[in-house]
C-alpha cells in the first residue's frame, strides 16, 4: 500500500537520515529539576535505555552519531535543547538554565563535522532550549518558557524569516519545555497533555492524549512515531489513527524531566 510506499521511496532516494545523541553524564542524576521531586536514577538502567533509544532509532532508518561526551554536565544527554535544525540550517541555542549552557561547545562541534549546514546562534541576553521549539511544516512554535525568553524567541524569529519560517510564540507555565506538554503527528495535528497545555486555541488541530507521556512522539517516517513505554494507552490511541508505534523505555529520564524527543536532534 501507499504506506509502504513511502518508506520505499525514502531508502531508494539514497538519502542519509542522522540522528545526534550524546551519551549520559556519569552525574546524570544530579539533573535539573523544576516541577517534580528528586527520585533516585538507576545510572546502569539509564545507560542500557539509552543504548535502546539509539538501536531504535538505528532500526528505523536513523543513523545516530556521537556528540562528544561531557561526562561532567548533568543534563547533556538531553541534546535536544542544544541545537534545533531547520533543513540546511542549524540554530545553535542558549539553554536557559545556567548548569546547561556550555553543552552547545560540543555540539556545535559535531554539527559542523557533519557538514553542509548554515550554522546561527542564540546569544545573550537571548535564551532559548531546544525542548521549547516544535516545527509543524513551516509553523515553528516556540514555548515562552523558563528556559526560552522573549530575546531568544525574538532573534529565532529573526533567523527564520528568510526562510518562510513563521515563529509562533506559546505562553507555557504548567511544564518545562513546549514539547513536554505538546508535540505533532506527522499530519500535523498537536497531540498533547491537556492539564499542560495554557492555549490549545493556538493550535489549528488538538488532540488530547490520555496520559503525561503520551504528549511528547517523535516522527520517524510519515508513517511511524516513536513514544515513551510509559505512555501505552496514547501509543494504542495514535495506532489506532493509522500509525506505526515504536516504543521505548525511558523511566529513568523521565525521572529528570526528560521525554522521548529530548535524547536526540534528527538532521533534517
Ligand atoms: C533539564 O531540566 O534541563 C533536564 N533535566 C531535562 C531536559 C529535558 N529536555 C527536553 O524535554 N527537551
Amino acid at each position: 500500500g501507499s504506506i509502504i510506499g513511502y518508506r520505499t521511496v525514502g531508502r531508494r532516494s539514497g538519502e542519509r537520515h542522522v540522528a545526534l545523541v550524546r551519551i549520559p553524564a556519569s552525574n546524570l542524576a544530579d539533573g535539573e529539576l523544576t516541577h517534580i521531586d528528586r527520585i533516585p536514577v538507576n545510572i546502569e538502567l539509564a545507560d542500557q535505555q539509552w543504548d535502546n533509544y539509539c538501536a531504535a532509532l538505528d532500526a528505523e532508518g536513523w543513523e545516530t552519531i556521537e556528540v562528544p561526551a561531557a561526562p561532567e554536565m548533568a543534563d547533556s544527554v538531553f541534546i535536544e535543547d542544544t541545537v534545533v535544525m531547520f533543513g540546511e540550517l542549524a540554530v545553535i541555542t542558549n539553554p536557559g538554565a545556567e548548569s546547561r549552557n556550555a553543552e552547545t561547545v560540543g555540539t556545535e562541534q559535531a554539527v559542523r563535522e557533519l557538514g553542509g549546514l548554515a550554522i546561527e546562534r542564540i546569544s545573550a541576553p537571548g535564551t532559548l532550549d531546544g525542548g521549547d521549539v516544535l516545527k509543524v511544516g513551516k509553523t515553528v512554535y516556540v514555548g515562552r518558557s523558563l528556559r526560552t525568553n522573549a530575546e531568544g524567541i525574538r532573534q529565532l524569529r529573526a533567523l527564520l524569516a528568510p526562510h518562510g519560517y513563521t515563529v509562533v510564540a506559546v505562553p507555557l507555565t504548567k511544564a518545562l519545555h513546549l514539547k513536554t506538554s505538546v508535540t505533532a503527528l506527522p499530519d500535523g495535528t498537536v497531540i498533547g497533555w491537556a492539564p499542560f497545555v495554557d492555549h490549545p486555541e493556538l493550535f489549528d488541530r488538538f488532540l488530547a492524549m490520555p496520559e503525561e507521556a503520551g504528549a511528547a512522539v517523535v516522527v520517524l517516517s510519515p508513517d511511524t512515531v516513536l513514544m515513551s513505554a510509559s505512555a501505552p494507552r496514547s501509543a494504542a490511541l495514535i495506532a489506532d489513527l493509522g500509525y506505526r508505534v515504536v516504543t521505548v523505555d525511558i523511566s529513568e529520564f523521565e525521572k529528570l524531566e526528560g521525554c522521548v524527543t529530548c535524547l536526540s536532534v534528527r538532521v533534517r
